[in-house]
């Protein structure tokens, strides 16, 4: 346990952004990273979401690796299994499992200014290590509600991210706490099975129907021979997801169009007007995560299920109570409330070169990075999936993949120029996120609704406020300029950095 291990490139997580780090760096001649995982496999949110029904609400073709394209998706919007499978297999076929220390969690990590690297305790031993990059992803700490007698509930209680498939569900009393994009996939795939479903609704979501299809076999074939017919199809899809953004961003009055289809969705979907009001959304669309589902507003409607609209004032050891003084009873307990993003757990474990840790820095501050990537007073730190690279509309891999490049460049220039450290300049993080406040101020996030993209301050951290293509292009290079650099002085590390 004692041990030091002194590596190069230390990542955390073997989620998408981990695992695209390890590799792209392999790539550039970077062997010396090991990934530390805490689970016992690769694939991050993907692998510990496994509850039924859960699927990617971005089209598959655009949801995957721009350097691992996957021509044989069985269908437009992949099931959680088969993306999982699909980190599964890169990871294997980059060769990089072996790079990978499985169960393996991260319990501190210090910056120590002296001798410019970082300290990483673990639960296996320690690492010293010249870079540290985060991967572990912004949806992986589900976030339990603070409610009343929640400790005391008689029946079983999961977290949709931690699902129990040992707990039967066959004509039991259910009941789902939340109606966010996970919400909306279990509740009509175990609508059928379970005996009775009360499913609380605090906000109406604004849900728009899902062009879902299976992919025929003479598809995916065509995607497999005909070159370039799968990058044409992504491309597609990337383009049209981005029109979304004018809307968002931009001009309210883009979003007209969308929000007409996801009303008349409801109303085609609900006929009872009572229950159609309460499903109505009271805030702008889009404020919140839009929701892609054929079905939840149909379980909504089945004799077995029941939507609760009254806020909820407690656990009991029997079920809900609501504030109208009802006893829901219930069996089991479903927890579909979201994680922490902007308050990960993990960020304080991170502590830079005055000791602060990231928790610290950023719940005074406000949650910035540079280029999302980057923080001052955090030398040689990468945060993958970092502040202000969140999006609603389109694939969160695009947004690593733009990261990765910006890391890999990083990398690269340190090693050619014999650099021991980079640290962003405060000076120029400060104006990159006064500008990034200023665009965020016009889009819809900040119209008044609550979601995981606001910090307590009601600030929109976790979302990138842009075109991503205007990130892609911020994080082609490593803008050297905006960082103080020390030189390496160490020979064996000069060497380090320059093999
Ligand atoms: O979580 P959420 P999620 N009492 O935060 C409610 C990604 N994802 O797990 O709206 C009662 O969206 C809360 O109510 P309100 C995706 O990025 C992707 O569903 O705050 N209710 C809300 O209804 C997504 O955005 C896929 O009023 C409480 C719900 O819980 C992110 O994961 C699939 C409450 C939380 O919704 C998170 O989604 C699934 C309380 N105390 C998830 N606290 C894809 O398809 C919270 N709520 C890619």
């Amino acid at each position: 346990m004692d041990q030091t291990t002194r590596v190069d490139v230390l990542v955390v997580g073997a989620g998408f952004s981990g695992l695209g780090a390890v590799i792209k760096l392999g790539e550039e001649g970077f062997d010396d990273v090991v990934v530390l995982e805490r689970a016992a496999d690769v694939g991050g949110t993907w692998r510990d979401n496994h509850y039924p029904g859960a699927a990617c609400d971005v089209p598959s073709h655009l949801y995957s690796y721009s350097f691992a394209l996957n021509p044989g998706w069985s269908r437009a919007f992949s099931p959680q299994g088969e993306i999982y499978d699909y980190i599964r297999r890169t990871a294997e076929r980059a060769g990089v499992r072996e790079k990978i220390r499985f169960g393996v969690e991260v319990t501190a990590c210090d910056y120590d200014p002296d001798r410019g690297r970082w300290t990483v305790r673990t639960t296996a031993g320690e690492y010293d290590a010249r870079v540290l990059v985060l991967g572990v992803g912004a949806l992986c700490e589900p976030n339990y509600p603070d409610i009343e007698g929640f400790a005391d509930f008689a029946g079983e209680v999961f977290h949709t991210a931690r699902w129990d498939h040992s707990v039967p569900l066959t004509d039991r009393r259910v009941a789902v706490i939340g109606t966010g994009a996970s919400a909306i996939q279990v509740v009509p795939s175990i609508a059928a099975t379970v005996g009775h479903m009360d499913v609380y609704q605090r906000t109406a979501p604004w849900v728009l129907p899902r062009m879902d299809r299976p992919y025929p076999r003479l598809e995916r074939a065509a995607y497999r021979k005909i070159p370039g017919l799968q990058r044409a199809v992504r491309a597609l899809q990337y383009a049209s997801r981005e029109l979304q953004v004018v809307g968002l961003t931009r001009t309210r009055s883009a979003l007209a169009p969308i929000r007409a289809l996801a009303r008349a969705h409801l109303a085609i979907q609900v006929r009872d007007p009572e229950l159609r009001a309460r499903l109505t959304p009271r805030y702008e669309i889009g404020c919140k995560r839009i929701l892609l589902s054929n079905d939840w507003y149909r379980a909504l409607t089945r004799l077995n299920v029941n939507l609760v609209t009254d806020p909820i004032e407690r656990v009991s050891p029997r079920g809900v109570v609501t504030a109208d003084g009802v006893e829901h009873p219930a069996d089991v307990l479903v927890v579909a409330t979201g994680f922490h993003v902007t308050d990960s757990p993990f960020f304080e474990r991170v502590r830079g070169a005055d000791g602060r840790t990231l928790a610290d820095k950023w719940s005074r501050e406000g949650m910035e990075a540079y280029k999302g990537t980057t923080v001052a007073g955090y030398p040689n730190l990468f945060v993958l999936v970092g502040p202000a690279t969140g999006l609603g509309h389109s694939s969160m891999i695009y947004m690593i993949e733009s990261q990765l490049a910006y890391l890999v460049d990083a990398l690269r220039t340190m090693r050619d120029r014999g650099l021991a450290t980079v640290e962003v300049r405060e000076a120029v993080q400060d104006a990159y996120n006064a500008e990034l406040r200023a665009d965020t101020g016009e889009t819809v996030w900040v119209t008044g609704c609550s979601s995981w993209y606001l910090d307590a301050k009601g600030n929109a951290p976790a979302v990138w406020p842009d075109f991503t293509f205007r990130f892609r292009d911020a994080t082609r290079r490593f803008d050297l300029g905006a960082y103080h650099r020390t030189p390496t002085t160490d020979p064996a590390a000069l060497q380090e950095t320059t093999r």
